[in-house]
């Protein structure tokens, strides 16, 4: 039975994913009441919904974990280097059982308003459950990529076969084995997918509009020893990756690519494509600044391509064209590529015969071409990091929305505030490192830097905490200021809002690293949190 939410709070913490079930746990142990509304109908978030064949953490799980209990860590063992999605559902469900977190939180239930009542100084909470509450802070823990996007294809939605969206995987799985199944989308989901989608499906028709950089995972089973190891030092281990650009242990060159001798070059890549995993990213210091740099990892991948798929026309349209290395989130692949060589995987590439249409159960190119489907994946991506925000009629002061705030894109100071919305907080959002970092570390950092931050304002009577616009501005800038020069501002991603049509085009992330962003955190905490007006 649903358990209905307290009528009177000092916080309420929006979504039950890594980042609620932490800040339910911290702000319980600081005594204050407390409680979670979940729009689920159980706890995990991102690791509850993409359920997706092939879904997996592409950070080490070692490092994709909290660090906040030690008890945790020593009774939890991860079996594989990135764990499935349901060893890490797992995971969140012991953490949460290991602390009884489920007596906090009200499942099937999604906050539909927070409405500012200035003169109370609280915020008035409206859910589609019909629950009325009041709450004096809301931290907003309702995720980065919770709100999945169809794509805008004419007639998607009455696709006459079953239509299933990675993001929101059905509870009950899809009947694959034997079917016609297409997958629209290359993204990081997508290529986790069409390897396991590929083994049980008829014929499988993979529709590429851009083709991604994908890098071997190297996935394998965790060796014992090395876990005991890890977990032995585990703290210090983890301080590594707090103050660590990622918020990982990855090697950072310091070289520029141009300057490398080829044989050398070729040989560093070719050492971090046999171990798999992300290094390759950071390996030298220009990747993220110079096309040319960029181009030459590139380059590397594209040889790659190549020798595993067998048919050359079809390794030429996976080869990434049109936007720098890794100014597109780089995906981690298991069997992708290998996957094109199989009899009954087809790659349609529909970036000159876009597709136009869906049709009883055929997708349609421009071209008039109809492929006939039992299943249609997408594999289509999110409403990033404001998605799940503007589905809330948030109205802060004066009742103007955010959507109406950040009609230019995220206003923030350090991701966490805005100005005219006194205690709000988001949780690993915009104008913070986000997803461009390990989310674990982040998550943590915020949720105690947020909840510090309540713990203060009850111990020095503040009933009110406002950004000043001032400071807003220029976070705004900062983040702006260093995302600029980048090549990240090359590629239509979701960063800059280009999946989502009518976004303003802005890169939303914070891009000076996780250590440096940690440190200015704290400055401004240990400031008395300047940059806040505190009534
Ligand atoms: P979420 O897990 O998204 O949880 C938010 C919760 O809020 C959801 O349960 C949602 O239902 C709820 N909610 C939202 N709005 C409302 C509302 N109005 N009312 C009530 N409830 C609401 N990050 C990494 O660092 N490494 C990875 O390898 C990695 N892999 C990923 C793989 C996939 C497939 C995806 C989609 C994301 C991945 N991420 C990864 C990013 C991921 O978003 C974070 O790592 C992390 O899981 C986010 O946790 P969260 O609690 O902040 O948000
Ligand atoms: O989504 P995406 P995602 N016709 O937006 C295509 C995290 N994650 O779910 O590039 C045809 O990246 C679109 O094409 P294009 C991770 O942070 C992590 O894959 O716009 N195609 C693209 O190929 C990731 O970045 C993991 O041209 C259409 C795809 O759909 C984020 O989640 C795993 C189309 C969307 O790619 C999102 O990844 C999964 C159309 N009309 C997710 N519309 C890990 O491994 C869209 N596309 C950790």
């Amino acid at each position: 039975m649903r358990a209905t939410p307290p009528a009177e709070l000092d916080v309420l913490v929006v979504g039950a994913g890594f980042s609620g079930l932490y800040s339910l746990h911290r702000l319980r142990t600081l005594g204050r009441t407390v409680h979670v509304i979940e729009g689920d109908d159980d706890l995990g978030g991102v690791w509850y919904r993409n359920r997706y064949p092939g879904a997996r953490c592409d950070i080490e799980s070692v490092d994709y974990c909290y660090s906040f209990d030690d008890t945790i860590v020593q009774e939890w063992t991860w079996t594989e280097r990135y764990p499935a999605q349901p060893e890490i559902l797992r995971y969140i469900n012991f953490v949460a059982d290991r602390l009884d977190l489920r007596s906090g939180i009200t499942f099937d239930t999604r906050v539909t308003a927070l409405h500012w009542d200035d003169e109370a100084a609280l915020w008035r909470v409206t859910t589609d459950q019909g629950d009325r509450l009041v709450a004096r802070h809301v931290v907003m823990a309702s995720g980065q990529l919770s709100t999945p996007q169809l794509p805008a294809i004419e007639g998607i939605a009455d696709f006459a076969g079953t239509l299933a969206h990675t993001g929101d995987w059905p509870r009950e799985g899809v009947e694959l084995t034997g079917r016609r199944v297409g997958v629209i989308g290359t993204g990081s989901s997508g290529v986790q997918a069409v390897p396991q989608l590929a083994k049980q499906a008829g014929h499988l028709t993979v529709f590429q509009r851009t083709a991604h950089y994908a890098i071997p995972a190297r996935n394998r089973e965790l060796d014992p020893a090395y876990v005991a190891d890890l977990k032995a030092r585990f703290q210090e281990y983890r301080d590594i990756a707090r103050h660590h650009p990622g918020g990982t242990h990855r090697h950072i060159g310091t070289e520029s690519a141009l300057d490398v001798d080829p044989a050398a070059l070729e040989e560093t890549f070719h050492g971090l494509w046999e171990r798999g995993g992300p290094d390759i990213l950071a390996a030298y210091r220009d990747f993220r600044t110079d096309e040319k740099a960029a181009e030459k990892a590139g380059d590397f991948v594209k040889q790659r391509i190549r020798e595993i798929v067998e048919d050359p026309a079809t390794a030429e349209k996976l080869c990434p064209r049109g936007y720098p290395f890794g100014s597109k989130r780089l995906v981690l692949e298991i069997d992708y590529y290998t996957t094109f060589n199989r009899d009954n995987v087809e790659l349609v590439d529909v970036a000159d015969d876009p597709i136009t249409r869906v049709e009883g159960n055929a997708v349609v190119l421009a071209s008039g071409a109809r492929h006939e489907l039992d299943v249609l994946v997408t594999a289509t991506g999110f409403d990033a990091l404001t998605g799940p925000l503007f589905a809330i009629d948030v109205r802060g002061v004066g009742g103007r929305t955010l959507p109406e705030a950040w009609a230019d894109g995220p206003r923030t100071f350090l991701g966490i505030g805005t100005h005219g919305f006194p205690n709000l907080y988001v949780v690993a959002g915009a104008g913070s490192p986000s997803v461009l970092s390990n989310m674990l570390i982040s998550i943590e950092q915020h949720v105690e830097w947020i909840t510090d931050f309540i713990e203060y304002q009850y111990k020095n009577g503040i009933t009110r905490a406002e950004v000043d616009t001032e400071a807003q501005d220029r976070w705004t800038q900062e983040v702006y200021d260093v995302a600029e020069p980048t090549l990240f501002m090359k590629g239509n991603s979701w960063y800059v809002g280009a999946n989502v049509p009518g976004k303003p085009r802005v890169f939303m992330l914070y891009l000076g690293g996780v250590g440096h962003y940690r440190d200015v955190c704290d400055q401004v905490a240990a400031d008395d949190y300047a940059g806040f007006t505190l009534n």
